[in-house]
């Protein structure tokens, strides 16, 4: 078939919502940009353990110890499923995790942050996988099937790690002075850090238009943190703390909260590699990356055993 007629029936599925599968032709950018965008997202995933998983020997109660190994765990299944759907475009898991490694790849911005107190647990539930569930809904109907599906159960385990966070925040809220003073500083900490994750602003993010295009992206960066913001006032009122923006206030003609202005350069520091704790982070995954050589050595070593086996018994 022309190469015209492949583009044809590609944009005839995208305009009747029919899913893209990795077996049928796509334009080489929407491969790549693909690639890219669910390739970073596992990486997040992966990276996103660490801010977490330090509490787990924290934890207050054995009840909480237990929810939040449950939470980190959930978050590495995600980037598991999140690799397999990129491997069905061709790149192979070694490569997505070279490019990890050597900081060629992204991952989010928000785990570059550290976790200084265990109100940083209830934060990072109710805020940060709070934003991933704004972004990732829509993702569940994104135009690359293996993405799309992988969404949806990320975003039901999303929605609990949320939940959790919530109720972490909401317990220290309604304990001791100092309780909710810990809550309130951890807020004033991961408030704008939360609304960075959602990108650039719209007329600053290259990538947006063509997405968009393309049902990559079914709401734009702003429209996305736009809701993010209208939700998390609501829901901070209930906790009784205050968001640190002195700026935000109901707009009644646009029926949306007005909120200050990000401080992009600090994005822009922190995604080049220059926040917080972008270099542990990325030493604590090549330390672990090396650790496991001598696991994919075995597995690998087993696996051909297996084959050889099957051979001669075949
Ligand atoms: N951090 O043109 P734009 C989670 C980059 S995991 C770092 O708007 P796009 C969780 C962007 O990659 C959360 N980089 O790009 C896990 C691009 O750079 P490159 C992760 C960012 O792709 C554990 C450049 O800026 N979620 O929730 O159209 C525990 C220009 O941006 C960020 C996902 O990955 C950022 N925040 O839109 C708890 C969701 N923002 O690649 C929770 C899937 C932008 O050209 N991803 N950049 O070098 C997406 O929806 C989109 O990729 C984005 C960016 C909205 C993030």
């Amino acid at each position: 078939m022309a190469a015209n007629d492949q583009e044809v029936i590609f944009n005839d599925k995208l305009d009747k919502e029919i899913r893209i599968e990795p077996k049928d032709w796509m334009p080489d950018n929407y491969r790549k940009t693909l690639i890219r965008q669910i390739s970073q997202h596992a990486h997040s995933e992966i990276i996103g353990m660490q801010p977490e998983g330090i509490w787990i020997t924290k934890a207050p109660t054995l009840k909480r110890k237990a929810t939040l190994l449950a939470k980190v765990q959930d978050e590495a299944g995600h980037g598991l499923y999140l690799y397999a759907a990129a491997e069905t475009m061709g790149i192979s898991r070694e490569e997505m995790n070279m490019q990890l490694i050597t900081g060629k790849a992204k991952y989010s911005s928000i785990f570059n942050y550290p976790t200084l107190t265990w109100a940083d647990m209830g934060t990072i539930g109710w805020l940060v996988d709070g934003a991933a569930i704004m972004n990732q809904v829509p993702l569940c109907r994104t135009s690359f099937g293996p993405y799309a599906r992988a969404m949806v159960r990320v975003c039901k385990e999303e929605s609990f790690h949320q939940r959790q966070g919530f109720e972490i925040l909401l317990t220290l809220c309604r304990g001791s002075k100092e309780q909710k003073q810990m809550a309130q500083d951890s807020l004033n900490r991961w408030w704008w850090p939360s609304l960075m994750m959602f990108g650039p602003n719209d007329d600053n993010s290259p990538h947006s238009a063509q997405s968009m295009k393309w049902k990559i992206k079914r709401f734009s960066n702003d429209e996305l943190r736009q809701k993010f913001v209208d939700i998390c006032v609501e829901q901070a009122k209930i906790l009784g703390l205050t968001i640190p923006d002195p700026d935000l206030k109901w707009n009644e003609e646009k029926q949306h909260y007005d909120f200050g202005t990000i401080n992009w350069e600090e994005f822009n520091q922190v995604i080049s590699g220059n926040g917080p704790c972008n270099k542990e982070r990325m030493q604590v995954r090549k330390t672990a990356h090396e650790e496991g050589q001598w696991v994919r050595e075995a597995a690998l070593a087993y696996a051909k055993k297996q084959q050889e086996r099957n051979k001669k018994a075949a």
